[in-house]
């Protein structure tokens, strides 16, 4: 099979469940939102192709459940990322107080190259609003992370967080993938055959994801 892409990322997505986290990565790769909410179960992930600065970049994101009986589960993706998106609700303040939990929880596990931002998704329902932008400005700086507000329901600053999370990532590894780049064709060639999305959340993908 041709290769495609260059470089390929794993990206990671956390945050309480409810957030949208599912819906911007659908938003993302598919163009679709769906009103309802049926909750992650496990991990999923999908896939898109991004070109940045000349570099054909796939990434993989991992969706993960929110709900506390999946921890264990996420837990053990948290060291196999190279970038990580934090999401809370705007209209959810509990959601947002939780986001040091989450930081805390990975940057135990996940190696000290990973990079991460702060999103603040649900922008389109003004009313409801909890958490200030100033609010999410300060947390983000305070752990060193670049800031979005988002909707997915909108479809506003969706592309651009998820390109600004893989141009950090394809930064700090652009030494590495400079001295690669030439050798790499094999083993993305085996990653492509492998590379097929699991689709909605389906019983039978979420069991394919979580048997590994
Ligand atoms: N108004 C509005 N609703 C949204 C937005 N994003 C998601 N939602 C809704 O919020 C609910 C939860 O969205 P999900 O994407 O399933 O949330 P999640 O974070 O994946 O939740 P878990 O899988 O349980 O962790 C759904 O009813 C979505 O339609 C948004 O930008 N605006
Ligand atoms: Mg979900």
């Amino acid at each position: 099979m041709a290769k495609q892409y260059d470089v390929l990322f794993r990206l990671l997505m956390f945050g309480d469940s409810g957030v949208g986290k599912t819906s911007m990565l659908r938003r993302f790769t598919e163009s679709e939102f769906e009103s309802s909410h049926i909750s992650t179960i496990g991990v999923d992930f999908k896939m898109k192709t991004l070109e940045i600065d000349g570099v054909q970049v796939r990434v993989q994101i991992w969706d993960t459940a929110g709900q506390e009986r999946y921890q264990t589960i996420t837990k053990q993706y948290y060291r196999r990322a190279q970038g990580i998106i934090f999401v809370y609700d705007i209209t959810n303040a509990s959601s947002f107080q939780r986001i040091s939990k989450w930081v805390g929880d990975v940057d135990e596990f996940s190696p000290h190259r990973v990079q991460r931002i702060l999103v603040g998704n649900k922008t389109d329902e003004k009313p409801n609003r909890q958490v200030s932008q100033e609010q999410g400005k300060t947390l983000a700086k305070s752990y060193g992370m670049d800031f979005f507000e988002t909707s997915a329901s909108a479809n506003t600053n969706i592309t651009e967080s998820f390109t600004r999370v893989t141009e950090l990532v394809l930064q700090a590894h652009k030494s590495d993938i400079d001295n690669l780049i030439g050798s790499l064709d094999e083993y993305l060639d085996r990653v492509a055959l492998e590379e097929e999305s699991p689709g909605p959340q389906s019983e039978s993908s979420a069991q394919r994801t979580c048997a590994c």
